[in-house]
């Protein structure tokens, strides 16, 4: 019995042929309890002999099942060990990390350059009380000039911003002007019922900014135009001011960047004039400055209103500002800032 089972242990080769061999010879059923079980029926002298040897037999197999065991369990290991060899010299695949979106990247980059100049930056909602998107910004209920900005209406007073202008009004009730003057940007996702087309989207970001102050003058608003249009465009796109109305400034303004497509020359992107209109500003109405608590004999200044959707175009030259809605990676992650 001995030799045969350390004979069948020896030449197992595999884990679950040593469980039934160790079942088999070492088990209840088996030999070595059925021989102890006998034991009984021996005499007083055989009993302890003829224990001991069967205790010998199941201790040999025993040792015999658990070392074979152990060979067993390692051969595994190490045969998954070698399987799973990693080469750390083997390029990595990268892994994609995302990056903001080309706007947010624009917003970002005037959001730096206003904070470098002292200005705070403040985000409002884009469901907006009418109160705020028009009559504090001295457009009343009946006003013709609403007509501009087809708006989503939410409920009668409730309405998806079409501008960020409405931040004009709610920063400068808040503002503490003894303290000094008011500059902020607030950029953030603005709602026209505009169709769709190259240039328009129904959706689309403005950032607005707005210095309120003693002695500001139009020449301060022209001079941060500039700035802006030179951070982003380098010196060599002009900028050109053309005479505008808007109800909550006076004198108005629209700025206009040279088509960065046919280079001013004109082209169907530009409908031929050879400018595309980025921005609209002027110089404060006495009227907004009163509806929020501001004394127009002391105070006054400039706001403007950019989108930089239409910044992005011309930078990059995009020639469908649709494509910033589409959600196409492989449009977006061209202008990945990582390269
Ligand atoms: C306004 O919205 C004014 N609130 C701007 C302003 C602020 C004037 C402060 C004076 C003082 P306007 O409707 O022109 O103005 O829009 C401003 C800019 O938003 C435009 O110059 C253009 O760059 C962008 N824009 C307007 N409509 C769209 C559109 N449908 N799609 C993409 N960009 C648009």
């Amino acid at each position: 019995l001995r030799q045969q089972g350390l004979k069948d242990v020896d030449s197992s080769q595999d884990l679950d042929r040593i469980n039934d061999i160790r079942v088999k010879l070492l088990g209840k059923k088996g030999p070595i309890k059925e021989a102890l079980r006998g034991m009984r029926d021996l005499s007083a002298e055989e009993r302890p002999k003829i224990g001991q040897f069967a205790n010998e037999i199941r201790d040999d197999l025993t040792r015999a099942i658990e070392s074979k065991r152990a060979e067993l369990e390692q051969a595994k290991i190490n045969a998954q060990l070698a399987k799973e060899t990693i080469d750390v010299t083997l390029p990595g695949s990268a892994v994609s990390q995302g990056q903001p979106h080309v706007i947010q990247q624009i917003i970002d980059q005037l959001v730096d350059l206003f904070i470098g100049m002292g200005y705070e930056v403040a985000v409002g909602d884009e469901v907006e009380e009418d109160h705020y998107n028009f009559e504090m910004l001295n457009l009343p209920k009946d006003h013709p000039a609403r007509d501009m900005q087809d708006t989503f209406y939410v409920t009668p007073e409730v309405l998806m911003r079409t501008q960020t202008s409405p931040m004009q009004a709610r920063m400068m009730e808040k503002h503490d002007f003894s303290k000094g003057p008011l500059k902020m940007i607030s950029p953030g996702k603005v709602y026209r019922r505009d169709t769709d087309d190259a240039t328009h989207s129904h959706q689309f970001h403005q950032v607005e900014g707005m210095v309120i102050g003693k002695h500001i003058t139009m020449t301060d608003l022209k001079g941060t135009l500039e700035v802006v249009a030179q951070e982003l465009f380098g010196d060599e796109l002009k900028v050109r001011l053309r005479p505008s109305y808007f109800p909550f400034t006076e004198p108005s303004v629209e700025a206009d960047i040279t088509c960065f497509n046919c280079l001013g020359k004109g082209c169907s992107i530009c409908k031929n004039t050879g400018w595309i209109e980025v921005l609209g500003a002027g110089m404060t109405h006495p009227n907004v400055l009163r509806m929020a608590g501001v004394d127009p004999d002391v105070y006054g200044g400039f706001a403007f209103g950019l989108g930089p959707d239409r910044f992005a175009m011309l930078k990059y030259g995009v020639e469908d500002i649709r494509d910033f809605y589409q959600n196409d990676v492989r449009f977006l992650t061209q202008f990945d800032q990582k390269g």
